[in-house]
Formats: structure tokens, sequence, C-alpha cells
């Protein structure tokens, strides 16, 4: 295959279907158990042949995994479960010749507690150049022993966390994250500098981990609900990180991905405009219930969010935070919950799995990018993971009432007789994989046409080769009451029917694919998808 030269200038990212892999969980190539860039590599192939465009990698820096990399201690280097930096090098030169793109996530908003530059604040102690590269402050009270203020955590828990000497120091996700301070040009021309070594290893792009809460307002104040602004939400100063960014992002061609989960529409788009970012996901999608007339409002306030600064919009259905998409929409009596889990609580897989395929369709057939998340393609449940297995630190921060999101990180079976399903050739897997996840295998998958990854693999292709889907114009079409009809250009058609009955489908040439078979009458059933040229 023709190697696809790294500088290229296309706006490949403006429709492209991008591949989350999970390193820790997608393919252990040395057998200890872990996942890595050896057993990443072995699989290129069926990266390809799904159709991605191209893979982005969850963080696989130095890190003590508290968070699962999302706590790096060096953005230089790559953590030696992973592999090394030589093998990502050859990873990103390997996938280049499959067509393949590679994405990074840089997490500019705390590092590691085993960062060096947390190690010398903490050994430097109060008053030293070192600690303002955190956010350190003495307490309040008497002797100092209250927090030096009451934000609330991203996770569960406290957000300050108190040293030896008497300081506290913030961090909005796990002790073992600190945060850095944004206010000081050490900490941006440090950043600048990692997006540049990344860039310069011809990664086409980069993934901003909780990209809209680098910047604090100067005073730490006391949390206030609904005053404006939020103190380390969405900070107007943040703006001016990413303009100097872009310029960066621009001598490379390089595109960037926020990880921007803000409800106001407007203050999302800020984001989005030409001298910022190239994209945001939009977890809208993700985060509506399976109803017509919910997710046509959601649509058409994503893409009306996005329209003003001509952004192009993405569409996620899960990610490595959330519960699986196959159990979400199977959740028929205890309601449709991506966020807080519960233990235990039901799920009617045959029905999640008929609407996964459904949304499948719906999303890759809407205007813009679409994100996958490893696993996704292959229809996997979320799992449940043994008290005694969970990793997780958001479950411990929530006293144990949350299960965390472990259930949707477990390594991947890749062939159904093998050990461990093929993950890896050694030691357990870091994560336990359920006992009836044969079926869910891609060599069982591979040889029948009815499975979801076949379903995938179609569909991508279709969505490659008709140049009417990805980037451009959708018009609704009059339909019955739960059902979501729309055109693309060149004649295409997406219906998805989300109501009890079957479904009369509009005058059409020809039919290129159904998320499930038609009834006897040509009707599309309940909970099915299907794509016409018209
Ligand atoms: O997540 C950002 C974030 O805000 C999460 O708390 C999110 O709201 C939650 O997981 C939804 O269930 C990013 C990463 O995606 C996550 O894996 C990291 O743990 C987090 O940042 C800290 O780096």
């Amino acid at each position: 295959m023709a190697a696809v030269h790294p500088l290229r200038t296309d706006d490949w990212w403006r429709d492209a279907v991008i591949y989350q892999v999970y390193p820790r969980s997608f393919a252990d190539g040395d057998g200890d158990g872990t996942g890595d860039l050896a057993g990443v590599r072995v699989h290129l192939a069926y990266l390809a042949e799904l159709g991605v465009d191209a893979v982005w990698f969850t963080p696989w820096y130095l890190s003590p995994l508290v968070d699962g990399g999302y706590d790096v201690a060096d953005y230089r280097a790559i953590d030696p479960a992973f592999g090394t930096l030589e093998e990502a090098e050859k990873l990103i030169a390997e996938a280049a010749e499959f067509g393949i793109k590679v994405i990074v996530d840089i997490v500019p908003n705390h590092v590691s507690d085993q960062h060096a530059w947390f190690r010398a604040a903490l050994e430097a102690g109060p008053g030293s150049p070192e600690r303002e590269l955190f956010h350190f402050r003495p307490g309040r009270g008497e002797n100092g022993e209250l927090p030096p203020n009451d934000w609330p955590s991203q996770f569960a828990g406290a957000t300050w966390t108190r040293v030896p000497d008497g300081e506290w120091y913030l961090h909005l996700f796990t002790p073992e994250q600190p945060d850095l301070n944004w206010s000081h040009p050490v900490v941006r021309r440090e950043h600048e500098d990692v997006l540049r070594f990344w860039f310069e290893r011809r990664v086409a792009g980069v993934r901003i981990d909780s990209a809209a809460l680098l910047a604090k307002h100067p005073d730490l104040p006391d949390f206030v609900e609904d005053v404006d602004p939020h103190p380390y939400i969405d900070q107007d100063e943040i703006h001016d990180i990413y303009r100097s960014w872009r310029a960066i992002a621009d001598e490379y061609n390089g595109v960037f991905v926020g990880e921007v989960w803000l409800p106001d529409a407007e203050r999302f788009a800020r984001y989005l405009r030409p001298d910022e970012l190239h994209t945001a996901f939009n977890f809208n999608l993700l985060a509506c219930p399976w109803d017509a007339d919910r997710l046509r409002r959601t649509i058409d306030d994503t893409l009306a969010e996005h329209a003003p600064v001509k952004a192009p919009a993405t569409w996620v259905l899960c990610n490595h935070d959330v519960t699986r998409t196959v159990t979400r929409y199977g959740r028929t009596d205890t309601g449709f919950d991506f966020d807080t889990k519960t233990f235990g609580t039901p799920s009617d897989l045959a029905l999640g799995t008929r609407r996964a395929r459904a949304a499948a369709l719906l999303t890759l057939a809407l205007p813009g990018s679409v994100y996958l998340y490893q696993g996704e393609e292959l229809g996997l449940p979320e799992a449940d993971i043994a008290l005694d297995h969970i990793q997780d630190p958001m479950h411990f921060r929530s006293g144990g009432t949350d299960p965390g999101r472990d259930g949707c990180r477990v390594p991947l079976p890749w062939s159904a007789d093998a050990l461990h399903f093929g993950f890896g050739p050694g030691s357990e897997p870091w994560l336990p994989q359920p006992a009836d996840w044969a079926q869910y295998a891609v060599d069982r998958q591979d040889a029948d046409p009815d499975s979801m990854l076949s379903l995938y693999r179609t569909a991508l292709l279709l969505r490659r080769s008709h140049a009417g889907f990805g980037d451009g114009p959708m018009t609704w079409l009059p339909a019955e009451a739960g059902v979501l009809a729309f055109a693309r250009t060149d004649g295409l058609v997406c219906v998805v029917n989300l109501s009890d009955s079957p479904a009369e489908l509009p005058a059409h040439e020809s039919l290129l694919l159904t998320s499930g078979p038609l009834d006897e009458q040509g009707r599309l059933p309940a909970d099915t998808a299907v794509w016409l040229r018209t």
C-alpha cells in the first residue's frame, strides 16, 4: 500500500473515522498481561481492514498508571509496560504505510506526582520557584488544617492534599495527579515543546485531555453554585493557550481534538474558532437516550453550534470513561445513564446490540467525523468486574459506590479458542475477561457476515466510497413518529426506526446496508437502521 505523506495538506480530519486504542487493553505482545505497542503493531492490518483513517492512542507515556496513564511522569518517554520511544516511532511509520494516521493524547491539566517537577517541588519546600509550577497554598483554619478552598473534584473526593510541611496542593483528579499552574510561562513553554516533540515524530494530531480545565481563577476562590465564571471550568484565559498551540500545529499540519465537556453551546464553540482547536469531542450523542425526538434535537443542536465557527462535528458513542454502548442502550427498566454507574444494573444485551447497530449507521451517516472506541466494532458489552479486581481510582474515590470505568476497559478478545481469547500469550490479562467472550472474538465475527464487525467493515467501506457521507449538508425527511430519516448529497438517505412498530421505507433505487433484516413486507423493523440510495 502506498505510504501517505505525513504532511499532506488535505482536510482529512473533517470527516475521518478515528479509532481509539486504549493500549493497556488492545493486545499484549510480550505476554505480561498488559497490552503494548508490540500488540498494536501486530494488529495494524486489522485496523486497516476495518477501514479507519486514524488511531488515537490514550496516553502511552511513562506513568505509574494510577489513572490508566492519565498520570504522566514524562511526556517524552513511553512507559516500559508499553514499549519504547523507538517502537512508537516504528509504529507511527508502519501505520502510515497502512494509510493510518496517529493521534497522541496530551494531558496538560496535571502531571503524575512522580513527574520530576512535582518531586522537585515537594523537596524545594514552601515559597520555592519549583512550587510555583503547581498550585500550592497554605491551608485555612487556625493551623492551616483546612483545605484552601471548597472546589469539587472531577472525580468524587477531595481536591486538595496536604504535604508534611503543611502546604496543600490542588488536584482536580486524584492526589497522584497534581494540577499544573497554567499562568506560569515555564508550564506553557514546556507543553509547546512537548507538542513539537510529537509533531516532529510525525503524529497527525493531538487529543487534549480535560481541555477546558487548565486555567484557574488566580485567587482560587470558593465555588459558588451558578455564578459566572466557574473558578476552574472554561476560564477565558484558556483560549490564549490554544491560540499559541494552533500556531505550532499549523507548522506541521497537525490537528487537535479537545476533550471539552461543556453544557453551553456558545462557550463550547469558542474552542473551535479558526485559530484554536480544529475539533472537539461532541458528547451530546453519547449522553442522549434512545429516543427519536431527543436524538433529532441533539443532532440539530450539535450542527447548529458548530456552524458559526465552520468546524466539523464529531460523533462519539462511547470511550474509555463511559458505559459501553450495547449495555447502555439495553437498559430499559432502570433508565439510560451513561455516567453514573450502578453495580449489577440489568441490561437486555440483545436489544442493546440491535440499537447499537442502528446507532452505528446513524452516526456514520451524519456530517463530520466519527470516533470508534476499541471493542465497539465487536459489540462488546460493559463487563462486571469483581470487586477484588477493580483498579479504577474513580471507584475508590466514590467510596465504593460507583463501579468505576474498568468495565469498558477489559482486554479485547481476538480469537475464540486461544489463551485469554488471544489477547496475549502469557500472564492473566490485567483485568479479567468475562468467560463468555468467545462469542465476541474477532475470528468468530470475521467469518460471520451478520456480525457487528462485518457491519462496521461494510459501513466504513461504503462511507469511504460515497462522497455524500462525511462532511457536508444533511436534510431531514418527513417520517412517521419515532422514525428519523435524513438525506445527504448524492441521493444517500439514512432511516432509523426508534418506534415500536415497523416503518415504511421511502422510495429508493437501492438498499446499501441495513443494521438488521427488513420484515417480509420490506419494512424497517423497530431498532433498525438502513442506508438507501434514492
Ligand atoms: O477525563 C476527563 C473527565 O472530566 C472525566 O472525569 C470524565 O468526566 C469522566 O471520566 C466521565 O465518566 C479525562 C480522561 O478521559 C479520563 O480517563 C481521565 O481519568 C481524566 O481525564 C483525568 O486525566
